[in-house]
């Protein structure tokens, strides 16, 4: 599936626990929960809870500042020698977050240069923050986009954020559609690696997404993560109070291989936390609460 890449991928890829299935088997990866702000709404999201374009819904990530994510991130960094890599993926949306999410990103460019940074995003700022993202040598972005349709968007986000006013209904799809695929581009054409995250929402986006994947694909992004919705009633979302559902295993996985005959498909996804910590799938969280980093000496 990953055969046939270049030396300079290969080496940005290998010890990715996300972007490589084979890595994640031998690497960790930690994320730290500091941008809390989002600038746009989901209709999967519960805003009291971590942002469901990266992770699960239902559960809530203590907050830190740029210095106690630090000081956690040199920590399970001395204590986990598989972590290799740092993501920013909530609970909120990292680019409504710039001055934490950038300070995080430079301090440990500083610190612990082997730390690879990695990001997530559902793209609205994206374009504006290309640029500082290559300058943090950010070597991975992860971009939620669930279409490139506005029609469909408008069932997907009733509004955005945007130029100090907020837009709703297809205007709002429209914007944040042409944000994502301008900054997609932008991204691939400095070289950083792109993974594009879809939520499948069964009657909604299922049968556009096939769509998706071959625009993304032909644009440059290197892999593609079709996740699925998750809707439960008692996650308090737009989607789960209406009674949307979720796919079932067996119509994630046909869409997974439809998509898969144009790209690279993630398939070992553990849709985490935004303050997880260790191998996909486990969670060390607890052994790095906020009052056992506050008692170590870094
Ligand atoms: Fe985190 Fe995401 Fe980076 Fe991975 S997670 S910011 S790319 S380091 Fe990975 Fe977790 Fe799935 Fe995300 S398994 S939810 S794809
Ligand atoms: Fe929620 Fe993330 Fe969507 Fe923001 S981008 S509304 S935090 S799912």
């Amino acid at each position: 599936q990953m055969a046939g890449l270049t030396a300079d991928i290969h080496k940005k890829v290998q010890d990715h626990p996300c972007y490589s299935e084979e890595a994640h088997h031998h690497f960790a990866r930690m994320h730290v929960a500091v941008a809390p702000a989002c600038n746009i709404q989901c209709n999967y999201c519960n805003r009291k809870y971590d942002c469901s374009n990266e992770s699960r819904p239902g559960v809530v990530s203590e907050v830190l500042s740029p210095a106690q994510a630090i000081k956690k991130t040199l920590a399970v960094a001395a204590a986990i020698p598989q972590m290799s890599v740092l993501g920013i993926a909530g609970p909120g949306d990292a680019l409504a977050n710039p001055a934490r999410t950038f300070e995080v990103f430079r301090e440990l460019q500083q610190r612990a240069p082997d730390i690879k940074l990695c990001l997530s995003t559902n793209g609205l700022m994206l374009p504006q923050y290309v640029d500082q993202i290559a300058a943090a040598n950010v070597d991975h972005v992860t971009i939620t986009i669930n279409c490139i349709d506005p029609d469909v968007g408008a069932q997907i986000y009733p509004w955005i954020f945007w130029e100090h006013r907020r837009v709703t209904g297809r205007e709002a799809a429209e914007i944040l559609i042409a944000q994502q695929q301008k900054g997609l581009e932008m991204l691939v054409a400095r070289g950083i690696l792109v993974k594009v995250n879809s939520v499948m929402i069964p009657g909604i986006n299922d049968e556009h997404l096939k769509e998706v994947s071959r625009v993304v694909r032909a644009k440059g992004a290197f892999l593609h993560n079709v996740m699925p919705l998750i809707s439960e009633a008692e996650h308090g979302t737009h989607f789960g109070l209406s009674g949307q559902r979720g796919p079932t295993p067996a119509e994630l996985q046909a869409l997974q291989d439809a998509c898969a005959g144009d790209m690279n498909m993630m398939r070992h996804c553990r849709q985490c936390r935004a303050d997880a910590v260790g191998m996909l799938g486990e969670d060390r969280g607890a052994e790095f609460t906020l009052d056992k980093i506050e008692a170590m000496e870094i």
